[in-house]
């Protein structure tokens, strides 16, 4: 077998566990464990006792590798192999009880940075919806068994696209600058899912013709933007240029890339 699919399998396993610990942490109830970048930006007990989780079961199985974490920051390893992990992607829905979050699992090669980094590996697993998204490089993009792939066309009424907000309010002027030039003569309509691990995977299944958000950090978007392009989609990632603001980032169907990179500002 072919590390990329020795890799994926691992994550499988350890997403699966971590998101039943996540589930069962949510159903006893969720304390707010504190603040971080900003008063939205939450982070409960159980992320921090998923992501702890996660990164004992990947020391015991590959010791020497790195380990970069929502929660916890990044560890250097002696491999070449870097874990990037966000144990409950949609944390203010985990937190409000909306079952729409996720554990998000990759392996990187190289740099653990988006743009330096060659994903490996990347699993998207949401517990209470059961659905469980994974890619190995060169292996394709799947929903359990059943192979992934981008819409190849958008159909006349236009584009079902989704983004998101950062939470610095400050920001939320320029998200809505980059909607208001997005939508017209692109989008038949908006989706605002809260987790952007789910909203790149939903880009790979066809659920979603297209995606950009500015401001996500690296382990938001590790699994889902190997899913995307294992599913036959485009991935893209700007730095903010001269701006102050944070990176954008486009994922979508071949068919409107482009357009939608330019509309968001990637080029
Ligand atoms: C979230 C992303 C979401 C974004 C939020 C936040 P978290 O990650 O998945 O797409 O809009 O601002 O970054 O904080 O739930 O891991």
């Amino acid at each position: 077998m072919s590390l990329e699919h020795d890799l994926v399998t691992l994550a499988i396993d350890i997403a699966r566990e971590a998101g039943e610990l996540a589930r069962t942490r949510r159903d006893a109830g969720v304390a707010i464990a504190a603040t971080k970048s900003a008063l939205a930006d939450i982070v409960t007990e159980a992320d921090r006792e998923v992501e702890a989780l996660i990164r004992t079961r990947l020391k015991e199985a590959r010791p020497d590798d790195g380990f970069l974490g929502e929660e916890t920051g990044g560890g250097d390893g002696a491999s070449e192999i870097t874990w990037v992990v966000d144990p409950i992607d949609g944390t203010v829905n985990y937190a409000y009880g909306i079952p729409t979050y996720a554990v998000s699992i990759a392996a990187v090669r190289g740099e653990p940075t988006p743009g330096a980094w060659e994903a490996l590996a990347g699993v998207v697993y949401t517990p209470v919806v059961g659905e469980l998204f994974h890619a190995a490089r060169g292996e394709g993009a799947w929903l359990g068994e059943n192979r992934l792939a981008v819409n190849a066309e958008v159909g006349p009424a236009g584009a079902l696209l989704a983004t998101g907000f950062g939470y610095d309010p400050a920001t939320r002027p320029g998200d809505l600058e980059m909607i208001a030039r997005v939508m017209p003569g692109l989008a038949r309509d908006l989706r605002r899912g809260g987790s952007a691990a789910l909203d790149l995977s939903y880009v790979a299944a066809g659920r979603f013709d297209g995606y950009f958000e500015r401001g996500l950090a690296p382990w938001d978007l590790a699994a889902g933007s190997l899913l995307v392009t294992e599913a036959g989609g485009r991935f893209g990632r700007a730095e903010p240029g001269d701006s102050p603001r944070a990176p954008l980032i486009v994922a979508a169907t071949p068919a409107i890339f482009d357009r939608l990179a330019t509309a968001a500002g990637l080029v």
